[in-house]
């Protein structure tokens, strides 16, 4: 009970805060959770049960100008450090802690942590999925969607748990330390965020930061990643120099054949990659190829990353909602063989599209574009491709129903997140799913 009575601050009271509090309540410390948005906007059934629980839940200004005495802060990733509700902690020098550094200080189970800018998801869910299918018992958590926190308070009989840590999360850790760090990928992002690409890659590389020679780093072999203390095994599917390498349509590690690629269902060299950081991370945790690739050769890819959804007059339509950066736009498009009707577009998180127009040049016969970031992308792309704008995610089904012709394909991949108009990309993907399937035959 390390926070017995102790007097203890939550900023937000989405999931991370919620796991938060419910955690530290659990330790018996005094919990009030702070928001900044109006009560109303909150899920009411998870503020009412913090409430039954005790625990004091006070929203928008009173949140954002509270004084009372804190021992303790604890920071939901969402909210930038430099918001308003997080200056009045920092500023009255309260110790500020993020949920993932909370949710690690009371886990004491060994911890895999997966990060990089796109791919974090896929590559979480199949190491989870085959660490369990080798008995190795574990749960896919962190920025997936179950906090840290939550794992932490569950108390469940795990033998290792895989963390999707995010660069959010990661920049409030002090003793966070994975025992295995997968490093997947890196492109820029989330400068809505951070004032520069450095920023968002220094955050990111404190995954590395409390790792030792005793544990293991799994880095993409074309990254240059500056002092790690732990040892490293390399993959790449872009060069030989890497411990797993592609070869021949298969993964090789050193120089055994590992894996074949037509044995299993994901596709695309961004997909070989996170196989190839999957199985680094199951040789590190000591289980042999023969046991890990049956459960990756199974493994069934997750709606909303290059679903396809349907074929209808010869057009192909495809789900790529996931899509919240430039890189993965990048990665959809190089997977297609056929000319592309592209819908993209969303919120503007404050970088331009300038670097994809050569790609969409090539690949791209229309797009269609949606959101607070649609104008700033048709100027991007303008010469390259003809654009026309949507006020709608339903309009730009239409359009792009249309004018495609059959041998084409419709690619919905937004390359920016969905909060402008969406409540997550999941959201934003079931509806453009919903939306196609709906077109008359
Ligand atoms: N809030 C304030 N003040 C502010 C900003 C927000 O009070 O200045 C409040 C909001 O009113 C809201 C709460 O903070 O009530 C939301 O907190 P949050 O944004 O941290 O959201 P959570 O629901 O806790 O979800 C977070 C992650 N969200 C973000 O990092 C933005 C989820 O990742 C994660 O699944 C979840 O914790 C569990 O660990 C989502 C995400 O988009 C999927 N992540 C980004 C990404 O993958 O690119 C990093």
């Amino acid at each position: 009970m390390r926070y017995k009575n102790q007097n203890i601050a939550v900023l937000g009271a989405g999931l991370s805060g919620t796991a938060a509090a419910l955690l530290l309540n659990s330790e018996g410390a005094q919990v009030t959770v702070l928001d900044s948005a109006e009560e109303k906007n909150l899920l009411k059934s998870t503020i009412d049960s913090l409430r039954a629980q005790g625990i004091r839940v006070i929203c928008r200004r009173a949140a954002d100008e509270d004084s009372s005495t804190y021992q303790l802060a604890v920071l939901s990733p969402g909210i930038d450090p430099a918001s308003r509700l997080a200056r009045n902690f920092y500023s009255r020098k309260i110790d500020v802690i993020g949920e993932l550094e909370l949710g690690w200080r009371s886990c004491e189970i060994p911890v895999i942590a997966v990060t990089g800018t796109n791919g974090k998801t896929t590559t979480t869910e199949l190491l989870a999925q085959m660490l369990n299918a080798c008995g190795q018992r574990t749960i896919a958590c962190g920025n997936i969607g179950k906090p840290l926190s939550e794992v932490a308070r569950e108390k469940k009989p795990f033998d290792v748990l895989t963390v999707e840590v995010s660069s959010f999360q990661l920049e409030t850790i002090r003793r966070f330390h994975p025992s295995i760090s997968l490093w997947l990928n890196f492109a820029p992002d989330h400068l809505d965020r951070y004032r520069s690409v450095a920023d968002y890659r220094a955050a990111k590389l404190r995954v590395f930061e409390n790792q030792t020679g005793d544990d293991v780093a799994v880095v993409n072999a074309i990254e240059k990643v500056p002092g790690i203390g732990a040892r490293t095994i390399t993959f790449s599917a872009y060069v030989d120099q890497a411990d797993f390498r592609l070869s021949e349509g298969a993964i090789v590690y050193r120089n055994d054949t590992v894996l074949r690629l037509s044995d299993t269902k994901l596709r695309g060299l961004h997909n070989i990659e996170n196989l190839m950081a999957t199985l680094a991370a199951g040789m590190a945790r000591g289980l042999s190829f023969r046991e890990m690739v049956p459960p990756l050769c199974a493994y069934e890819p997750r709606p909303h990353r290059c679903e396809f959804v349907r074929e209808l007059g010869g057009v192909g339509y495809v789900n790529d909602s996931k899509a919240t950066n430039l890189d993965a736009v990048e990665k959809a498009l190089r997977a297609q063989s056929k000319p592309v009707i592209l819908i993209a577009g969303g919120k503007d998180k404050g970088f331009t599209f300038d670097p994809l127009r050569a790609l969409v040049k090539e690949k791209v016969r229309s797009t269609i574009l949606i959101g607070e970031i649609a104008e700033s992308i048709r100027s991007s792309w303008s010469g390259a491709v003809n654009s026309e704008i949507a006020n709608s995610l339903a309009d730009a089904v239409e359009r792009a129903h249309a004018v495609a012709k059959p041998g084409e394909v419709v690619l919905f991949s937004p390359g920016t997140s969905s909060f402008d108009m969406f409540k997550s990309y999941a959201d934003r993907g079931d509806q453009f799913r919903a939306l196609v399937r709906a077109l008359p035959k």
